[in-house]
């Protein structure tokens, strides 16, 4: 067990909570939260200005490789405990309508998500957490029966954008108006106001955006004349034999590879698929800033893990001789590689 902290302000405590995550100390860790909201620190303060950062730095630990994926969610699930027993505390009954917050199909961050419902149950609405992954016609007809004053959509992975734009535009059928956050839409909302969507930066945000029923209503306009020309579409039809056609590439020109232990080509595997995923994406937002950021965080986190950047040059060469013909693509697939370059990691082919 941890010693017990002074701490008086979440900026004091940050290093001992983040000790307690390292260390697996789910008590000490609740004892820390819990030391700050009787020292008289708000518990919306404590979740958004402890809990979050800290799991901000969770996953930098993790992309550092310095933290396993079995230390992740160690600490994962003690920041989960934290922000229950938190709000256990607080005995705010609700007097606003009813606010349903979800994570999109296929999306797992749910912490994130859940910090957002929790602000919004301090604040007085009756919230419904639907947590992880859930299924669009599920999340629709839950709406209807429940008769929803809002929508709090998460998304944490910006490939998973085209995804959430379908839940939106099911949500908006309902009538029911929605707001998203999370870092799958970009720090500043831009791939948001793209899919003309309602987009909140933060918890406090999200919150202050449901009580305007003006705000909640002013849609912004989507932006998305390019889809008329089909290039996701067909880059999604072609992901099986891209990703298939990209590993026998691999194998051919870095005959490392052919090493691998079956977890290494598992990963490489998932790899490949989530380049053809975020670029997939980025020709839907039709923005090379979402490949190009994905690139730049790929290099780092294979760079931790002793792969090559010339591994990743490889491949997005490989997908840009495949992908000729698809002119976005093919253009952020070129800034993908210029990413590379600048770290030394291109290979004449
Ligand atoms: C814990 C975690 C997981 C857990 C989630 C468990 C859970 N119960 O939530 C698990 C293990 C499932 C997981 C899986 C994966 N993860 Co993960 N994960 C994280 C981690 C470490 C913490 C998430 C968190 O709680 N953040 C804290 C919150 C509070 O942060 P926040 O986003 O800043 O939230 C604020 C705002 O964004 C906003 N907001 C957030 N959500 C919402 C929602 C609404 C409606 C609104 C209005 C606002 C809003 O308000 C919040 C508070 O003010 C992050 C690192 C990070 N920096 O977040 C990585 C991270 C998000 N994961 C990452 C990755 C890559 C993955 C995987 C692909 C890994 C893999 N290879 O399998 C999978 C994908 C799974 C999937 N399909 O969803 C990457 C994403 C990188 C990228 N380029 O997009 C990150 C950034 C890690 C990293 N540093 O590389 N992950």
């Amino acid at each position: 067990m941890s010693a017990p902290t002074t701490a008086s302000t979440t900026a004091e405590a940050f290093p001992a909570f983040v000790h307690c995550l390292a260390e697996a100390d789910e008590y000490a860790a609740i004892d820390v939260a819990l030391d700050l909201l009787a020292g008289g620190v708000p518990a919306e303060r404590i979740l958004l200005d402890l809990v979050a950062p800290a799991q901000a730095e969770v996953g930098e630990r993790w992309a550092r490789n310095e933290w396993s994926v079995a230390q992740e969610h160690a600490a994962t699930h003690i920041s989960e405990r934290v922000v229950a027993a938190v709000a256990a505390t607080a005995d705010a009954r609700p007097t606003g309508e009813r606010v349903v917050v979800a994570c999109l199909d296929g999306e797992w961050h749910a912490l994130p998500t859940r910090l957002v419902a929790e602000v919004l149950r301090l604040r007085g609405w009756q919230v419904t957490f639907l947590g992880a992954s859930v299924p669009a016609a599920h999340l629709v007809s839950y709406l209807h029966r429940y008769d929803a004053h809002a929508v709090a959509l998460g998304c944490a992975l910006p490939m998973r954008l085209p995804y959430a734009h379908r839940v939106i535009e099911a949500c908006r059928r309902s009538d029911v108006p929605v707001v998203v956050g999370g870092r799958g839409f970009a720090a500043d909302g831009r791939w948001a106001r793209t899919l003309g969507v309602t987009w909140a930066g933060d918890a406090p945000s999200a919150a202050a955006l449901v009580a305007d029923d003006r705000a909640l209503r002013q849609v912004p306009p989507a932006d998305l004349s390019h889809l008329a020309d089909d290039e996701y579409a067909s880059l999604v039809k072609r992901r099986g034999e891209l990703v298939d056609s990209a590993l026998t590439d691999l194998y051919d020109r870095y005959p490392r590879s052919r090493e691998y232990t079956p977890a290494q080509l598992d990963s490489t595997v998932s790899d490949l698929g989530y380049i053809v995923d975020f670029l997939a994406a980025a020709v839907y937002v039709a923005d090379a800033s979402l490949f190009t950021e994905f690139v730049d965080w790929l290099l780092a986190l294979l760079a931790s893990r002793g792969v090559p950047a010339a591994a990743v040059g490889l491949t997005l060469g490989h997908y840009g001789q495949r992908l000729r013909d698809f002119p976005r693509a093919a253009a952020y697939l070129a800034a993908g590689r210029a990413r590379v370059s600048g770290q030394g990691g291109t290979r004449r082919h």
